[in-house]
């Protein structure tokens, strides 16, 4: 650890991993009032989430638009010409409930990035994930991922079931961004500054529940209380603030024509997500 103090900036190193993914702690409060930066912790884990599953057109009548073997929610897509310079969005941390004949731990995973989608080098994303035990236990967390880097948990961030996150992803360069992680229920708020990632494409963003993955494949898929993405806000190098308005809407749909999550536009600016099966 490194503390670095200039002025009244306070730069707290929390992490310098192999790889070349730098996450510095700028600013932390709790309940309104300043936390001491070095009480932020990461952990590295093995999950690996990420729309990397292209969609493909569903199959029978619905209103997602077509289906991902991984997640469902919204996504948008930009050209080059006019390429997206953030993301940000109020939505909750999965309320999960056990899948039938669906082995424990089962689990869902809340978030919002950028790329990915049509941009298989990079994706940059933030949100939570719940896990729920064979006694209903749920525990949820907050974490960051730069893809290909790994993922980092933030356990000194306190999250519950159903709490109600903002998240704002702000691209300072293509390789660079600052993450805010605020709680909506709990009076928590975190800024990291993001460093030497893998070149961001800036061609999509999205938001999204997912089925994700750890270093031994998909994990087991949990039930949900509808999961709503509120106020979704996408920004471009244009000045323009897009929404979901025109989004391409998708569910997930990984075992035969059953979705187990689709994904339902309620105006241009919120959606929610709902567990099938
Ligand atoms: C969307 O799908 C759900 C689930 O099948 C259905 O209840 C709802 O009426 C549909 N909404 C529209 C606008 O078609
Ligand atoms: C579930 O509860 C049983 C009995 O109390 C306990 O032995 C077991 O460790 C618990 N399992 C988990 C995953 O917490
Ligand atoms: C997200 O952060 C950017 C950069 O600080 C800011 O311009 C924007 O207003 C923020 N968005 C929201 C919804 O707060
Ligand atoms: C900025 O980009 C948006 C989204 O592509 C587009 O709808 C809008 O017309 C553009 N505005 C200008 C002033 O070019
Ligand atoms: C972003 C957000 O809603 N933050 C809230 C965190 O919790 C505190 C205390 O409940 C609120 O004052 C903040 O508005």
């Amino acid at each position: 650890m490194k503390a670095l103090v200039s002025g009244i900036f306070i730069l707290i190193r929390v992490l310098l991993a192999y790889a070349d993914l730098e996450v510095t702690v700028v600013s932390g409060t709790s309940k309104g009032r300043p936390i001491l930066l070095g009480s932020v912790t990461l952990e590295r884990t093995q999950v690996r989430r990420g729309g990397n599953a292209p969609p493909y057109d569903v199959k029978g009548k619905r209103n997602s638009t077509g289906a991902s073997g991984n997640w469902c929610g919204g996504l948008q897509h930009t050209p080059s010409t006019n390429k997206f310079t953030g993301i940000s969005a109020y939505f909750a941390a999965p309320n999960l409930l056990s899948r039938p004949n669906t082995p424990y731990p089962q689990h869902a995973a809340s978030w919002i990035g950028i790329d990915g989608a049509s941009c298989q080098t990079a994706l940059l994303q933030a949100g939570t994930t719940t896990s729920l035990d064979q006694n209903g236990t749920q525990t949820s967390n907050a974490w960051l991922e730069w893809i290909p880097d790994a993922a980092y948990t933030i356990p000194s961030f306190p999250l519950s079931p159903g709490d109600w996150m903002f998240v704002n992803i702000s691209v300072l360069s293509s390789t660079s961004a600052q993450l805010v992680l605020e709680n909506y229920s709990l009076g928590n708020t975190v800024t990291f500054n993001l460093i030497n990632g893998t070149p961001l494409c800036q061609a999509d963003t999205e938001w999204i529940v997912e089925d994700f993955s750890t270093n031994v494949g998909q994990v087991p898929f949990a039930r949900f209380s509808d999961i709503w993405f509120e106020q979704c806000q996408a920004r471009t190098t244009n000045g323009s603030v897009i929404s979901i308005e025109g989004a391409t809407i998708i569910a997930l749909q990984n075992t035969g024509i059953t979705p187990s999550c689709i994904a339902q536009e309620y105006d241009d600016q919120n959606f929610w997500c709902s567990s099938q099966g």
